[in-house]
């Protein structure tokens, strides 16, 4: 096997990825730590504000997602698309709260021309202009949808590919992997970041993780963000009975994601909220470097400001919202 010592390499193969996710697990962790500290400060995390910006209704199929207008039974309220000036408020106060970046949510299929796209880039500029990092996630994307993204000063795009190009048939119909990755190379085109990962709990095979892995760590370059997701079973959608991961297979694939994408963000996303102070920090020592911060993902619960506050505390970063909270 070839070694992971953390040269930024675009060559994987998906058996060598197979054989470090494979690793005993302390040794797993201690490379991955090794390479992290290589290429990143590792006391630094960062903190993301997510915000669901319209919500529920959308015409894909995705087997996870409690947002799709497929899953029926699935109890939920649709939003229509925020005012610019609200969302903007949002994020002025997720920034006093300790947020670096904001990223913004729709539930689309891909991104109309006309009203609704002006307001996002209104949204887009105004994140901006408070001098936060603006990421948006507004499913597929044209290359003039994508200037006009560039322009306003996106500093990212998030566009997961959820799943191993085998596997993904057995989770998302609407739309091909080819559809994914054709919108990636539009953003990156465009010299947008790229934000692109996936979820782990779907029923999918180790090498199935090792295969999305395989895509991601072959991008040249890759994604600046990796975020990883545990799946979050919504009662309605087709997942809802799946089992919760072993919060150990998490710390098993962001270690993974961190010997391949030495130099990525990793964010340890969705699914954070079932995993204790311990799991979350063993995450954090296996290289994940940025988590979603604030009480609600999109639509379903994150860990608790409150909760983060004693996480920022126990790992010695201090926490401007628990600063600001006892200085009231
Ligand atoms: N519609 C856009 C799209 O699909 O690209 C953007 C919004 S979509 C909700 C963003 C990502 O959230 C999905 O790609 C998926 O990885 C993640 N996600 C959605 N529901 C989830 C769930 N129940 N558990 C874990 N991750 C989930
Ligand atoms: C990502 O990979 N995870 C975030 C963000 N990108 C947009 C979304 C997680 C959504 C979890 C389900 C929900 O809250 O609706
Ligand atoms: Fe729509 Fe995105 Fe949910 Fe798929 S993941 S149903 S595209 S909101």
């Amino acid at each position: 096997m070839s070694t992971a010592d953390g040269t930024i390499r675009h060559d994987w193969t998906t058996d060598q990825i197979v054989a470090l996710h494979e690793l005993p697990l302390l040794e797993l962790v201690g490379r991955a730590n090794a390479v992290h500290r290589l290429h990143n400060d590792p006391n630094k995390v960062q903190k993301a504000s997510l915000l669901s910006i319209k919500t529920g209704g959308c015409p894909e199929n995705c087997a996870y997602c409690p947002q799709s207008a497929h899953h029926r039974e699935v109890e939920m309220t649709r939003d229509k698309l925020m005012d610019p000036a609200k969302v903007i408020a949002l994020a002025a106060t997720a920034k006093t709260a300790g947020a670096e970046r904001f990223c913004m949510g729709a539930a689309w299929r891909q991104v109309r021309d006309g009203k609704g796209f002006d307001a996002v880039i209104k949204m887009v500029e105004g994140v901006r202009a408070l001098g936060m990092e603006a990421c948006v996630t507004l499913g597929m994307l044209k290359p003039h949808q994508a200037k006009r993204l560039a322009a306003a000063g996106l500093t990212a795009y998030n566009h997961n590919l959820d799943t191993s190009p085998e596997f993904y048939g057995r989770i998302i119909t609407t739309r091909t992997y080819e559809d994914r990755l054709e919108t990636l190379a539009t953003v990156r085109s465009f010299g947008i970041e790229l934000c692109c990962g996936g979820i782990i709990g779907m029923g999918e095979t180790i090498r199935d993780r090792a295969s999305m892995l395989h895509v991601l760590a072959t991008m040249d370059p890759h994604p600046e963000s990796v975020p990883i997701n545990a799946l979050v079973p919504v009662e309605g959608t087709p997942l809802a009975n799946r089992p919760r991961v072993d919060p150990l297979e998490l710390v098993r694939m962001v270690a993974t994601a961190r010997l391949i994408m030495p130099a990525s963000t990793v964010r340890l996303s969705a699914g954070r909220s079932a995993l204790n102070r311990e799991a979350q920090v063993l995450c954090l020592i296996a290289g994940a470097n940025s988590v979603f911060y604030g009480d609600t993902l999109l639509t379903t619960p994150n860990s608790g400001i409150g909760e983060d506050a004693e996480l920022f505390a126990a790992i010695g970063e201090p926490d401007r919202a628990c600063m600001s909270a006892s200085a009231a």
